[in-house]
């Protein structure tokens, strides 16, 4: 028998990932998606399988985090032996605007799933992860942060996924449950969604190169980043539920960059060199040099003239609607537990994230442009 894992938040990029990653295992996967007004599987699509199929190893049902009576139900029907709690309203700034629904979904969202869990007398078989973050550290109390630093939550955010570690932590010690919470790092990938910045600044420098998009706003440059690859940390979830003991675990590649050196890379990345000026709200990335060689090979031989014009001018500038009220400065990882006691070890460097990243948008964008070219309707969104 094919063992059976049930993942909340399954069409976003980490869901995405841990699926595609748990069907190669041979695992019977099972996702909770919201009802939305528009598809919202396309991470899913590739996994996707007809309903009438048999033996199907990928099912969806229609749920949300804040209905505890859904989640009772689908835990009963589908058994599982593994519960991987990934859903939750997971963009910081948002959660300034929308903090009761964020506290309901990210924080009381995970009390309904170990209660179900234990109300359906599955404390025995089923394994639960929790989704934790490296946001919890907020301000800066020690680094690099490990699993004994303390906690400072720094948004709506946050202090809900603060609610959550600790509910985990005390069913895990109340109820002898299998409950571990994995406090993960930043991670990107070519799935990321398209407000966070890695993803905003890898598809608009993609756009400025083919001359779609003149110039990216941005909010502060100068807070800093551990960025791994999402692909890696799925593997570390699952590692994490292998354990004979439930624990937590730091899950983080040690590096720490600023958005600005994100925004350098992503450039030179195309062969492409900005020079930043000014400072606070006045700064700006000016495009300063093109590796004509690079750039042909990475964007394409038929957007060169035209980018060489732009040489001198502003593509990068600050808008301070992306300010956060309060912000996380400086996050930076130390994995050492995961790495002695899962043996886990992060494969792609930044260099490598970015450079996967820039391939799929410069990709992406080209497909959007030919769309626009023959008369499409595309997406000119940026926040
Ligand atoms: P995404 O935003 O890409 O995905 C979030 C998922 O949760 C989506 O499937 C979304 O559905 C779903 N969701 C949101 N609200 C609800 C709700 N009320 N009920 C049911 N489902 C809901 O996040 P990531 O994949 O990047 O992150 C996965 C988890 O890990 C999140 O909990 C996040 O907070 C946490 N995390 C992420 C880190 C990162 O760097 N990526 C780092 C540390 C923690 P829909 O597609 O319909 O919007
Ligand atoms: P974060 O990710 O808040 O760390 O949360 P995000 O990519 O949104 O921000 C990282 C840093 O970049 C600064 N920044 C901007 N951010 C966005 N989104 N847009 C901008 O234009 C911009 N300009 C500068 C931010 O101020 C911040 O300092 C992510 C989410 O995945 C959480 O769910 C997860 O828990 C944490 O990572 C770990």
């Amino acid at each position: 028998m094919s063992k059976v894992a049930l993942i909340t938040g399954i069409t976003g990029q980490d869901g995405a990932y841990l699926a595609e990653y748990l069907v190669k295992k041979g695992y019977t996967v099972h996702g909770i998606k919201r009802r939305s007004s528009m598809f919202n599987t396309d991470r899913i699509d590739h996994l996707y399988q007809d309903p009438h199929v048999e033996n199907r190893n990928l099912i969806l049902h229609y749920g949300d985090l804040t209905d505890s009576l859904n989640l009772t139900r689908i835990i009963g029907e589908v058994q599982p032996d593994e519960i991987y709690n990934l859903a939750a309203m997971s963009h910081v700034k948002v959660s300034f605007d929308t903090p009761e629904y964020t506290a309901n979904a990210d924080g009381l969202g995970v009390l309904r799933i170990l209660e179900a869990v234990r109300l359906l007398n599955l404390i025995p078989k089923t394994r639960i992860y929790q989704a934790s973050t490296s946001e919890l550290y907020g301000l800066v109390q020690e680094v690099p942060q490990k699993e004994t630093t303390p906690f400072y939550p720094r948004s709506p955010y946050a202090v809900a996924k603060l609610y959550g570690y600790w509910i985990t932590v005390n069913y895990r010690e109340a109820y002898k449950m299998h409950a571990s919470n994995g406090i993960l790092f930043n991670h990107e990938s070519p799935l990321r969604g398209e407000t966070f910045v890695t993803r905003k600044v890898t598809r608009a420098v993609s756009r400025i190169a083919l001359g779609m998009q003149e110039k990216v706003y941005m909010g502060n440059l100068s807070s800093k980043r551990d960025w791994g690859h999402a692909k890696d940390y799925v593997r570390a979830m699952y590692a994490i539920l292998q354990q004979d003991e439930p624990s937590d675990y730091v899950i983080a590649t040690g590096i720490t960059t600023t958005i600005r050196d994100f925004i350098s890379k992503a450039f030179k990345e195309i062969g492409v060199e900005v020079i930043f000026k000014g400072e606070n709200v006045n700064e700006v990335a000016v495009l300063n040099y093109i590796d004509e060689k690079m750039f042909i090979e990475k964007v394409g031989e038929a957007y060169l003239e035209k980018f060489k014009e732009r040489i001198g001018e502003e593509v990068v500038g600050i808008d301070p609607q992306y300010f956060r009220p309060t912000e996380v400065d400086l996050l930076i990882g130390d994995a050492t537990k995961a790495r002695t006691r899962l043996g886990w070890e992060p494969k792609y460097t930044l260099d490598a994230l970015i450079q996967d990243m820039m391939q799929n948008d410069i990709k992406l964008m080209k497909k959007e442009s030919y769309l626009k070219e023959g008369g499409y309707k595309i997406l000119n969104y940026f926040e």
